[in-house]
């Protein structure tokens, strides 16, 4: 069987970012300023009054200290509490292709190759920008990339996807290398004036380059298995979509955005998660002890902790499941590669890691990898 390997990794990191205390300012002048709009209706019973954010619960209950984001300003206005992005022309690049393509460009940087060693582009992410053409298409062009590509979408697990879709076409022999690029723009889709989930989304993109080695290669991690796994529910939930425009009575604004019961996630997906990580192992022979890194999906660190302690049977070290989520929030299905791209340089030969991601849908992908070289 082919050996298929991740060889490079790229990241792109917004230039503006906004720490909890200025998001919570923020929603907080938001919350004053709609209580005494509607004082009256509140005094009355009518309505009831918005209660404030704080930066300690935000940073006690999820891990998260900052995100970066596509557009600062907007996203702190109260008037506006949303990025503010210009329109472009349809000849002009699409910010999520500028995105992609900066993170894909890193990423065959590192991996010392070129667009000719790629024929296949995946962008695979939560949230896109339009239906059609598809992004990805829009970056391979962009590229100059001779090939095929297409977008998918399996909300935070979408890269473990990709990989997996990857490593399928690569087998297959319809390719001989892949981009798996997942550029996300999370903070377009929440509701920043939501208590509840305003902290919990960053943008950003990152690339995978995917490809058959040989046995003489000595760079990037081989990928020994993938394994997804779906479940439907409704605990996490986006109405966004083309037949908006169409229902009537019209959907409020309010749905057209995320939207998740957090706790019952947090209670449904840590089995799920770490099931599907230990029988992952076990099916390739792997017992969890040998596995020296996991990179998770970033959405909440106490989670990523519990999952990780579950795996192992023990408390997890800090370097045993490196978190990004402090800087960056839940970048969606960024988040996990984020990771692997900022924390692997110091694995040897040998070392095994999974790259495991998951979120709405259910969805939940494990990529078992070892080093190679
Ligand atoms: N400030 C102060 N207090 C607050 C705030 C706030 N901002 N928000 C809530 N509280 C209060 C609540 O009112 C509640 O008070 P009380 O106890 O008096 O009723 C108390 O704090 C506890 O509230 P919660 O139960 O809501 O708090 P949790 O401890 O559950 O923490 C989290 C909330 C952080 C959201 C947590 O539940 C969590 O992270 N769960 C996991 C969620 C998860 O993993 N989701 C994955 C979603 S991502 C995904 O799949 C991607 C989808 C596609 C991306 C789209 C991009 C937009």
């Amino acid at each position: 069987m082919k050996k298929i390997a991740i060889t490079g990794s790229g990241l792109f990191t917004p230039a503006e970012s906004i720490s909890n205390d200025e998001l919570v300012a923020s929603f907080n002048a938001y919350v004053e300023q709609h209580n005494a709009t509607h004082a009256a209706e509140i005094a009355s019973g009518q309505r009831e009054a918005l209660a404030p954010s704080s930066s300690e619960f935000i940073f006690k209950a999820s891990g998260i200290q900052s995100r970066y984001t596509v557009n600062k300003s907007g996203v702190l206005d109260i008037g506006v509490m949303r990025p503010q992005i210009a329109p472009r022309a349809d000849g002009e690049p699409s910010l999520m292709c500028e995105m992609g393509v900066a993170a894909a460009r890193e990423a065959l940087h590192r991996a010392g190759r070129s667009v000719a060693d790629v024929n296949a582009v995946i962008v695979a992410c939560s949230n896109l920008q339009r239906p059609y053409p598809a992004i990805a298409v829009e970056i391979q062009s962009a590229l100059g990339i001779r090939g095929w590509a297409y977008d998918m979408n399996v909300a935070c697990a979408s890269a473990t996807f990709g990989i997996q879709a990857a490593v399928d076409a690569l087998r297959q022999g319809s390719a001989r290398g892949v981009l798996v690029i997942s550029p996300e723009i999370c903070t377009g889709h929440l509701n920043f004036r939501n208590r509840d989930c305003h902290f919990i989304f960053g943008d950003a993109a990152t690339a995978l380059l995917v490809e058959s080695v040989d046995a003489q290669n000595t760079t990037g991690f081989e990928v020994l298995g993938t394994r997804l796994q779906t479940q439907f529910s409704n605990n996490i939930r986006n109405n966004f979509g083309f037949l908006n425009a169409s229902e009537a009575p019209s959907r409020t604004w309010d749905d057209l955005l995320f939207r998740q019961e957090g706790r019952k996630v947090f209670k449904e997906v840590v089995p799920l998660v770490s099931e599907l990580i230990v029988s992952h192992l076990a099916e390739l022979g792997m017992q969890p002890h040998a596995v020296r890194r996991f990179w998770l999906h970033q959405a909440n660190l106490s989670m990523n902790q519990l999952i990780a302690r579950k795996v192992l049977g023990r408390e997890p070290d800090a370097m045993e499941a490196p978190v990004i989520l402090n800087e960056y929030a839940n970048t969606s299905s960024a988040g996990s590669v984020i990771a692997f791209h900022k924390y692997h340089q110091d694995l040897k030969a040998g070392d095994l890691g999974v790259l495991c991601a998951f979120g709405a849908g259910y969805s939940a992908g494990s990529v078992v990898l070892r080093k190679l070289s």
